[in-house]
C-alpha cells in the first residue's frame, strides 16, 4: 500500500520501504527488552531477538533492499548494554555485514551507548536525522530545526496502535501507522517493529500523553490509522478523531462500538 509518494508498506509488516532509494526503514527495535523484564520479575521466554532478525532478513530479501534505516531504539536499556543486548546487537550487526547491507541508525532515546558498538560494524549513525531528499528520517523524541526542502517526516519512538471493542464488547488492539500532517509536512509514524510491543492506543490516549512533540503539535484527530496485523493483512481506519467519538459513544446499549472489525 502506498503511505506516500516515495513510501509503500511491505505486506501486513511493520516497516516501510522507499523504491527510489532502495531503503527498507523500521523503528523501535528495542532488543534485550527482555532482561530488562526480567530484572522487574517478569521472564519472558528470550526468543524476541531471533524473530525480529529472521523478519529484517526476510523483508530485506523481499524488497531487494540494500539499505536499511533504522529509526531509532535499536535496544532497549537506556544505560549500559546488558549482556544480552551486546550479543543479539553484535549479531544483528554481523548478519546484516553478511548480506551486503548498508544500515543506518539515527538515533533513539534510548541508544545512549550504543555509538561504540555500531562504529565497529561501519554502520552510519546519524545523531539527529538522516534526510533522502526530501524525506527527513528520525526518531521523534525531539523536536528539531528542519531543513527547508523537508516534504516529508518519517518517526518511530510512539509505538502507535489503535483499539476496536467489536459487538461483544471484546477490545482488540493493532499496532498501526499513522498518517497525517505536521506543520504542512506529511507525518508518518512507524509501528514498534518489536513483536513485545503491543503499541499505544492512540485513539484512547489524551493529547498531552502523546509521547512525540510532532504528535503534540499535530491534529491528532485528522491522523489516519492504518493497521498492520501479521496473516491478516493492512486496513485502514477511519481518522482518530472519528474513533474517539466513537469510543465516547459507547453507551450501555451498546450503540457507537464500531464495526470497523
Ligand atoms: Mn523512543
Amino acid at each position: 500500500m502506498k503511505i506516500f509518494k516515495d513510501g509503500i508498506t511491505v505486506g501486513a509488516h511493520p516497516a516501510l520501504f522507499l523504491p527510489k532509494y532502495g531503503t527498507l526503514v523500521i523503528a523501535d527495535l528495542h532488543i534485550g527488552y527482555e532482561s530488562s523484564l526480567g530484572q522487574k520479575g517478569v521472564f519472558l521466554p528470550q526468543n524476541s531477538y531471533t524473530a525480529i532478525r529472521n523478519r529484517i532478513e526476510e523483508l530485506l530479501r523481499a524488497t531487494g533492499a540494500k539499505k536499511l534505516a533504522i529509526l531509532g531504539d535499536l535496544k532497549h536499556e537506556f544505560g549500559k548494554p546488558s549482556p544480552q543486548e551486546w550479543v543479539e546487537v553484535k549479531d544483528l550487526l554481523e548478519t546484516l555485514g553478511a548480506m551486503g547491507v548498508e544500515t543506518h541508525v539515527v538515533r533513539g532515546n534510548h541508544d545512549n551507548y550504543v555509538i561504540a558498538i555500531l562504529s565497529r560494524y561501519g554502520v552510519h549513525l546519524h545523531e539527529h536525522f538522516l534526510m533522502m531528499d526530501h524525506i527527513v528520517l528520525t526518531h521523534g523524541h525531539l523536536e528539531m530545526d528542519l531543513p527547508e526542502n523537508a516534504k516529508v517526516i518519517l518517526i518511530g519512538h510512539e509505538h502507535p496502535a489503535v483499539s476496536s471493542l467489536d459487538s461483544s464488547g471484546a477490545r482488540y488492539k493493532f499496532k498501526c501507522f499513522l498518517v497525517g500532517k505536521c506543520r504542512g509536512k506529511r507525518l508518518v509514524v512507524l509501528p514498534a517493529f518489536s513483536p513485545l510491543s503491543a503499541g499505544s492506543g492512540i485513539n484512547e490516549i489524551d493529547r498531552e500523553d502523546l509521547l512525540s512533540p510532532y504528535l503534540r503539535k499535530s491534529d491528532i484527530d485528522e491522523f489516519v490509522p492504518l493497521a498492520v496485523e501479521d496473516g491478516i493483512g493492512i486496513f485502514r481506519f477511519p481518522p482518530i478523531g472519528v474513533m474517539r467519538r466513537i469510543r465516547k459513544g459507547d453507551g450501555a446499549n451498546g450503540q457507537g462500538r464500531n464495526q470497523y472489525i
